[in-house]
């Protein structure tokens, strides 16, 4: 069997770079990404931008992440918005634009699936590649695939190539920002032993405080430290699957997933219920379903054409409608009326013990690109180059 070459990718302060496409004015500055509720940048009388600055802000905000300019001054995700003004008050702030995130987020994954189609994702902005099967040179391959993201986005990532995930995990974020490390088990003693514990994903603070109780605070100290001792701390797998890892060994495979076809949620009632005599309660579940499917479908970025519905009777009959709409949506209202028009076409003659809705012919809810130019403000689609 060919070794395996597995690469994680994880791009370079993701949602702040994504900002800095539509104020590239503010390159260089320490930026801070905050939450919704922070105030958007005002467009002053001689055409520029007015950006809140950190020093501004009053709340109990937390920031999802800063630029590499910010965390020089010691701004990192998950810090108190108001504890950072302290560190940065000049820092810019802007607010969180999700929908922008995952567009951004879709546009990496599709360019590197263009090159190697074995993707696990594992959230918004990191992906698994599994690059075993493809031809060519390790490097080579990495910088190509570093290259199609940047020309598919204007945004950098950092990519690190190993035998595992495990270790490509920790390599890519060995030299951020648009970083590539490539390493082979030989180099474990040099490159990763020498590193924090913390580094292995997995290893949280709660474990990190207590293998530090027992003289362990780098992943080498970790690889040699008796497994007995680890499995008495930590119990019989975890205590096993931590030395494996200090010792680079994860043998698990590259998960590729395809996208949904459909988002459904269902319910299935602690007594039965009686179509006409339970009606209230039967609508009011019945609305809780396609609100649920509703935040689901957004919450996913995508938008539903086909609503269907799916019934079961006491006597476990299993019945299921559906209807097209004109246009594909995500809203709960649009999606309780369709449902409501499915619900119609059925006889309903006895009691029901499971009720569901279903959302299907699923598109991306990104906009559509503006023709000519997008207004000020708005983030252009693919960056320029
Ligand atoms: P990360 O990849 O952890 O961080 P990053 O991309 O901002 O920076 P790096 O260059 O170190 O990879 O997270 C990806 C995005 O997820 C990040 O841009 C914002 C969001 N996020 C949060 O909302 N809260 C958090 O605590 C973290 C860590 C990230
Ligand atoms: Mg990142
Ligand atoms: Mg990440």
């Amino acid at each position: 069997m060919k070794p395996r070459r597995i690469a994680h990718l994880d791009m370079d302060a993701f949602y702040a770079s994504v900002e800095l496409l539509r104020y590239p004015e503010l390159r260089g500055l320490p930026v801070v990404i905050g939450g919704r509720r922070v105030l958007q940048p005002t467009n002053q009388a001689d055409g520029s931008r007015r950006f809140a600055r950190l020093r501004e802000y009053a709340g109990r905000g937390v920031i999802t992440t800063s630029t590499y300019e910010a965390r020089a001054l010691g701004v990192h995700s998950a810090m108190g918005v108001m504890k950072a003004a302290r560190l940065a008050p000049e820092a810019i702030l802007l607010p969180a634009d999700f929908d922008a995130y995952r567009h951004y987020s879709r546009l990496f994954k599709a360019a590197v699936a263009d090159i190697a189609p074995k993707i696990e994702d594992r959230g918004i902005d990191e992906i698994y590649i599994d690059l075993t099967e493809l031809p060519g040179d390790t490097r080579a391959l990495a910088l190509h695939i570093k290259q199609a993201v940047r020309e598919a986005t204007g945004l950098s990532c950092s990519i690190g190539v190993t035998p595992n995930k495990l270790l490509s995990k920790i390599c890519s974020d060995l030299e951020k920002p648009d970083g590539l490390t490539i390493l082979g088990l030989a180099e474990l003693p040099n490159r990763i032993w020498p590193l924090p514990v913390r580094k292995i994903n997995g290893i949280g603070p709660k474990a990190t405080e207590k293998l530090a109780a027992l003289g362990i605070t780098t992943i080498g100290e970790l690889a040699r430290a008796e497994p007995a001792a680890l499995q008495t701390q930590f119990g019989a797998s975890t205590g096993a699957w931590m030395h494996d890892a200090a010792n680079g060994i994860d043998e698990r495979p590259v998960i590729t997933r395809s996208e949904p076809k459909s988002v459904s949620r269902e319910t299935t009632f602690e007594r039965d219920l009686h179509p006409r005599h339970d009606r209230d309660a039967l609508s009011e579940v019945f609305t809780a379903l396609c609100a649920r499917v509703a935040q689901d479908l957004q919450r996913k970025g995508y938008l539903g054409r086909t609503i269907g519905i799916k019934l079961r009777f006491e006597d476990f009959r299993t019945v299921t409608r559906d209807l097209t709409l004109p246009a594909p949506t995500a809203d709960p209202v649009a999606i309780r009326r369709a449902a409501g028009e499915c619900l119609r076409r059925v006889a309903l003659n006895r009691k029901l013990r499971l009720l569901g809705v279903r959302a299907a012919a699923l598109t991306s809810s990104d906009p559509p690109q503006a023709a000519d130019g997008s207004p000020q403000g708005e983030l252009p689609l693919a960056a320029p180059i």
